[in-house]
C-alpha cells in the first residue's frame, strides 16, 4: 500500500498562523475524533502552545462506541481535562463550557481577587474534519463559521466572542509525517485526509479488514459477509448493494465508495478504531 502522507502548503501556513496567535491565547481546545483520538492527535500542535492549559474534546461520540470511554479516561488522566461529546447535540454545549470554566477557574479567581475579570482566549485546534467549526458554532449559538465535511474546509482566521471566552477557529493541520501508518489509515477512514490524495481502493479494503477483525457482526449485518480476500469482500458489498455494471460485472468503484460512505455516516454502527495501547503511546 502507498504510504499515507499529507502536508500541503496551506498547513505550513496554518501552523505559522497558530504559532503567531499562541501568545494571545490562554489555552487550547483540542478537538479529537472520538473514534480515533490517538490518530487525530498531532503532538506538534501541543508543542506550539507551550505549557498552556488544554481541553481535549473527543467529538463525534455518536459515531464511537463505549470503548472510547477508556480512551477518554487515559487522555484526561489525573487532570481530567478531557470530555466526550457530540457537537451535533445541544446538550454538549454545557459540558464543554463547564470543562472550560474548570480549566481557568484558578486563574479567574486570582484575577477577581486582583479586581478584574478577563475574557479567556482559546485556540481551537485539531486535524481536519474533527468538528472544530461545529464545536465553535455550538458554543457561539449561531452559525458563524463555515463547516463542511471535506477535509480542509476552514481557512483564514476569526475570533468568536462568547460570554466569558473568546475562541479562535483554525484550519486543520496534519503532522508533517506519520510514523504510525496504521493510525494514519484511521484518519483516512474517518475522512480527515483529503480523499483525492488517497488510493481509495486500498483504504476501503483496509477498513473492511480492520472491521472484519474488530466488528465482524457489523459487516455480516450490512453486507452479509466478513473476512475473505479483498476481491471477495468488495464483491459481497457490490452484490448486497446491487452495484452491478451493465453487462453484469460488479461495480467495484462504487462498492469502494459505498463502504467508506457507510462507515463515515455511521451506517456500520458506532465504531472505535484506536485502542488503549494506541492512546498510551502518546503524550497528551
Ligand atoms: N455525526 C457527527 N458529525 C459531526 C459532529 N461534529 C461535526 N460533525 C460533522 O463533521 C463534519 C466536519 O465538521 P467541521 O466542524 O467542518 O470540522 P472541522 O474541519 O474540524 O472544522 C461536518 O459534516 C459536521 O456536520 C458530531 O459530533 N457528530
Ligand atoms: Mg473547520
Amino acid at each position: 500500500m502507498k504510504r499515507i502522507q499529507w502536508f500541503p502548503g496551506h498547513m505550513t501556513k496554518a501552523m505559522r498562523m497558530m504559532q503567531e496567535n499562541v501568545p494571545a491565547c490562554d489555552g487550547l481546545i483540542y478537538v479529537l475524533d472520538a473514534r480515533c483520538p490517538a490518530a487525530s492527535f498531532n503532538e506538534k500542535l501541543l508543542k506550539i502552545s507551550g505549557a498552556k492549559p488544554v481541553l481535549y474534546i473527543l467529538n463525534k461520540s455518536d459515531l464511537a462506541d463505549n470503548k472510547a470511554d477508556s480512551l477518554l479516561n487515559i487522555i484526561g488522566g489525573n487532570k481530567g481535562n478531557a470530555v466526550k461529546i457530540n457537537a451535533a447535540n445541544a446538550s454538549s454545549r454545557k459540558t464543554i463550557l463547564r470543562a472550560l470554566d474548570k480549566l481557568v477557574e484558578e486563574k479567574r479567581e486570582k484575577n477577581l481577587q486582583k479586581g478584574y475579570n478577563k475574557v479567556f482566549r482559546f485556540m481551537v485546534v485539531g486535524v481536519p474534519n474533527t468538528g472544530k467549526s461545529t464545536v465553535i458554532n455550538l458554543l457561539a449559538g449561531s452559525k458563524r463559521t463555515v463547516t463542511g465535511d471535506k477535509a480542509g474546509v476552514t481557512r483564514g482566521k476569526q475570533w468568536i466572542r462568547l460570554e466569558n471566552f473568546e475562541l479562535l477557529d483554525t484550519p486543520g493541520t496534519m503532522p508533517p509525517s506519520f510514523d504510525n501508518q496504521k493510525l494514519a489509515l484511521h484518519l483516512a477512514f474517518v475522512g480527515s485526509i483529503n480523499d483525492d490524495i488517497l488510493d481509495l481502493d486500498d483504504i476501503a479494503i483496509a477498513l473492511l479488514e480492520e472491521l472484519s477483525e474488530k466488528y465482524p457482526e457489523r459487516l455480516e449485518e450490512r453486507y452479509g459477509m466478513c473476512g475473505g480476500t479483498p476481491l471477495e469482500m468488495l464483491e459481497a458489498v457490490a452484490k448486497r448493494r446491487g452495484l452491478i455494471l451493465r453487462g453484469g460485472e460488479y461495480d467495484y468503484e462504487r462498492a469502494i465508495r459505498a463502504v467508506l460512505d457507510d462507515f463515515r455516516k455511521g451506517r456500520l454502527g458506532a465504531v472505535t478504531l484506536d485502542t488503549v495501547e494506541d492512546v498510551r503511546g502518546l503524550k497528551f
